[in-house]
């Protein structure tokens, strides 16, 4: 799966105007007219809400954003590999539905099906052959704030610090195989998972259900049919019952609450991938770059303004993850980035995250933590991230402050 030639082509092909689904003229139209009353097709809502977050947002696991939460990073200092439910971050566009997994069905449909529409219910998903996978789940815009309080720069969006990312193990189906039995077509081009939260409404415009489509090349390759996360059946909040697990790319193609797929015989098209998850800005091109895959990161397992006893020795500890494949090495500054050294790898290598520590034994004042990975293809965080204005993809290695007294 080449994502960037893929996304190459969908831009041409959307600028051509052969694209279904959300033309660039709606495009236009909806960013000239602010607050227009356009409205697009989508499924109605088929469940009530039942409340922006369901579970409980303690204030030492998370940090709440209107209908969003994320992690506190110091909510993972003593946890195995995997992010615990009570702790995983939640991006909700509306809220998270009260949706009865009895009576939820799963609808494929579309002209890229030798046939008509198939509807799967939860316990026919159940009958195929179920698989495992630890996949990190992250949003496009996790670490966003850092491009206004270390780079300067204005961006518009949720104000993550790193928590908005988490991995789970995830159980279920591979979408490929239900894809087959729904009738899969050779001429199918690209599959859009629908949500059955409520529909996103943005400066007074409906934008429909949460949809983002994938090329068949990607559907079919490693994603998957989610039912259980962490051995548990789905939680409300990460998309009770079913959502999709799409591995390396971006959160906001992890559909939730999936109610309906729609395989294509043309190339779709959705809000997602045009109005919002492009990079604009002075480095793109004025219609955006799209963009699919998520990018290199690292965190310590603490929260800025964190104290540690002067004198003693401490060991700092954290996780690094690429989309690109395993982390190959870590460094770590604990004087601002004047000297790094090599963290100590915790685990095996080669998971969804590499965990890793370091000790450290701080002077009396302030001091400011940096950890810098670098992936299996070499990819190492840059000092800055490449400004723009929706402020997703920030890489950079964040400055953390910490004092010692
Ligand atoms: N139906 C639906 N799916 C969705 C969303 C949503 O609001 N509605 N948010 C997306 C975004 S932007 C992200 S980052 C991930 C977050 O998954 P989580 O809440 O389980 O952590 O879900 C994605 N799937
Ligand atoms: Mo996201």
């Amino acid at each position: 799966m080449n994502e960037v030639a893929y996304d190459e082509r969908r831009l041409r092909q959307w600028l051509a105007g052969t694209a279904r689904g959300f033309s660039r003229r709606d495009f236009l139209a909806l960013s000239a007219v602010a607050g227009a009353a356009a409205v697009l097709p989508g499924a109605a809502p088929a469940a009530a809400a039942a409340g922006p977050i369901v579970k409980p947002l303690p204030p030492e696991l998370f940090t709440v954003f209107g209908t969003n939460a994320e992690m506190r990073w110091s909510a993972m200092r003593d946890q195995g590999f995997h992010v615990p439910i009570d702790r995983f971050f939640v991006r909700n566009h509306t809220s998270t539905p009260a949706i009865d997994a009895a009576a939820w069905r799963l609808e494929v449909f579309g002209a890229g099906l030798r046939g008509g529409p198939v509807t799967f219910s939860l316990d026919d998903l159940k009958r195929f052959p179920a698989e495992t996978h630890s996949v990190a789940v992250e949003c496009a815009g996790n670490g966003r704030s850092y491009y206004t309080s270390q780079q300067g720069q204005t961006v518009s969006g949720t104000a993550w610090k790193l928590g908005a990312a988490g991995v789970a193990r995830w159980r279920g189906v591979r979408l490929g195989h239900v894809l087959r039995r729904a009738g899969l077509a050779p001429h199918a081009v690209d599959v859009q998972p629908a949500g059955l939260d409520p529909n996103y409404v943005t400066g007074g415009v409906d934008l429909g259900p949460v949809r983002r489509p994938l090329p068949i090349g990607k559907a079919l390759d490693d994603v998957l049919l989610a039912y259980e996360m962490n051995g548990e059946p789905l939680p409300p909040d990460h998309g009770h019952p079913v959502r999709l697990v799409v591995p390396h790319w971006i959160g906001i193609a992890s559909i939730k609450w999936v109610g309906r797929i729609e395989v294509s015989a043309e190339p779709l098209f959705s809000p997602w991938n045009t109005q919002f998850y492009r990079l604009f800005g002075p480095d793109f091109p004025a219609e955006g770059q799209p963009f699919d895959r998520q990018v290199v990161k690292s965190a310590f397992e603490l929260d800025p303004g964190a104290t540690f006893a002067a004198g003693v020795r401490t060991t700092l500890t954290g996780r690094s993850w690429s989309a690109n494949g395993p982390i190959r090495q870590v460094e770590v500054s604990t004087d601002g980035g004047a000297h790094w050294r090599r963290a100590r790898p915790v685990g095996p290598a080669g998971g969804a995250w590499q965990r890793w520590e370091t000790d450290w034994r701080p002077a009396a004042g302030a001091h400011e933590l940096l950890a810098r990975a670098t992936d299996v293809c070499g990819v190492r965080q840059p000092d800055v991230a490449r400004y723009n204005t929706l402020g997703y993809l920030f890489d950079a290695v964040v400055r953390v402050p910490v004092t010692a007294a």
